[in-house]
């Protein structure tokens, strides 16, 4: 096989550079080792920037996201029991919206199934080969069968677990990270929302997060221990404790479901440089993670692979390599602004089990003017929706 750019995984980054790249007449081949069906099904993100809803609508993807997804103009953010509203409209003028990314998932394998792009699915031991030549290859599995895709560039879009960033070669990258203390038990319920927005709580028994699906189906978190095991929670103690830390009004507001999703996601914010290697790119979480309190994962995924579709058209089109040498630099701008993001969305609202009581004041102040002062609100509802493109 042969095409001008192999992409490896189809999570948001693989899927969306397939149909930006299509669009600009650049040919890809995309491999994924899960099935589709599993792809299709992994619960995630739910939080889309207001320029990544228009760029799904620019792909052509847009059309369920427009007619299912919940536009949020603000959230509320819990200080104890007391609730507190962050008003993107006034403060921004911009909106997000809430759309699951398996929704997203979806509609990106349909586009790309209905145009006809090349994608397999169920491969097995991928390998990369040649970075650091002009022509390098991907070899896999089917069926038994083994494959080399010979390729212009190789785009890494295989997540934080995936095979490139291993593949390159010892000394080349460099790795930040911060690993947190606590974990999210996360569940999804058929249930009615507690509001029609997301509500972000600091509680003292630990953080919790009020999300939502549709009108009629809860997303919520609590902070838990990362080691944490989902299955010693039972439905009643998780709706317990998600209406303790909801505040006094919690029994009356939270509607309880059949809790048909649990389980526990540990934090770490994670940033490699380079993002390149030869003709290897890295993007999305192959190259980096945030912890998911400032809903950016997805997001950063979507911006790494909308700047390396650019880079490649100034490449096939004016035969330019600067863009191409300059995606690290690109990418690594927003990301850096993102990880502070959640970082400080994090520490904010999160109890920390080492913090100090110097600490514990010092995080209720900065709750406080983050709520009650227009400058500081509109600092985190920029961020929030997303920061220009
Ligand atoms: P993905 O989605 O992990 O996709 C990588 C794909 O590569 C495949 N793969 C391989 N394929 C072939 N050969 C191999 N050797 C392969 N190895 C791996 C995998 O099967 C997979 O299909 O990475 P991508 O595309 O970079 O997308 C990143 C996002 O998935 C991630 O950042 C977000 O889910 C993070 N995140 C959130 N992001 C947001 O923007 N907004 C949110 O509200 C938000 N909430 C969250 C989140 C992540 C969470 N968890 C579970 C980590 C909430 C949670 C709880
Ligand atoms: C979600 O709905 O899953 C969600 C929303 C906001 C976040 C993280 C996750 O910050």
């Amino acid at each position: 096989m042969r095409t001008q750019v192999g992409i490896i995984g189809a999570g948001p980054a693989g899927l969306t550079l397939s149909l930006l790249l299509r669009r600009l007449g650049i040919e890809s081949i995309l491999i994924e080792n899960r099935s589709r069906q599993y792809v299709e099904a992994r619960i995630r993100a739910g939080v889309l920037e207001h320029w990544a809803a228009a760029l799904y609508d620019e792909l052509g993807v847009g059309a369920r996201m427009r007619k299912e997804g919940l536009v949020h103009e603000g959230i509320e953010i819990g200080i104890n029991g007391e609730r507190r509203r962050i008003d993107f409209k006034s403060l921004v003028n911009k909106d997000i919206i809430v759309y699951g990314q398996h929704e997203v998932v979806k509609d990106l394998i349909q586009a790309q199934l209905a145009q006809g792009a090349p994608i397999e699915f169920e491969v097995s031991d991928t390998s990369v080969h040649g970075l650091d030549s002009d022509k390098p290859t991907i070899r896999f599995k089917k069926n038994e069968e083994s494959h080399e895709i010979a390729c212009d560039f190789i785009a890494g879009c295989d997540g934080f677990h995936g095979i490139c960033r291993p593949s390159i070669p010892a000394g080349v990258l460099t790795e930040y990270e911060r690993i947190y203390p606590f974990g999210w038990l996360g569940i999804l319920s058929e249930s009615t929302p507690p509001s029609h927005e997301l509500i972000y709580s600091h509680h003292e028994r630990g953080f919790a997060l009020y999300s939502m699906r549709s009108p009629t189906i809860t997303r919520a978190y609590l902070q838990c221990d990362p080691a944490e095991d989902a299955s010693r929670w039972s439905d009643e103690e998780i709706w317990a404790e998600l209406k303790r830390r909801l505040g006094p009004d919690g029994d009356k507001i939270l509607k309880t479901g059949r809790v048909f999703e649990k389980g526990v996601t540990a934090m770490r914010s994670f940033v490699t440089e380079p993002m390149q290697y030869g003709r290897l790119f890295l993007a999305g979480d192959a190259a980096h993670i945030v912890p998911p309190t400032g809903a950016k994962g997805m997001n950063l995924a979507t911006a790494d692979v909308l700047f390396l579709s650019r880079a490649l058209e100034a490449f096939y089109k004016k035969g330019s390599k600067e863009e191409i040498e300059g995606y690290t630099k690109r990418c690594l701008s927003r990301i850096w602004k993102a990880q502070r993001f959640s970082y400080f969305m994090t520490t904010m609202l999160h109890l920390d089990p080492t913090a100090s009581d110097f600490d514990r004041k010092r995080q209720i102040a900065e709750l406080d003017y983050y709520t009650s002062s227009e400058a500081a609100a509109r600092s985190l509802a920029e961020n929030y929706v997303g920061l220009p493109i």
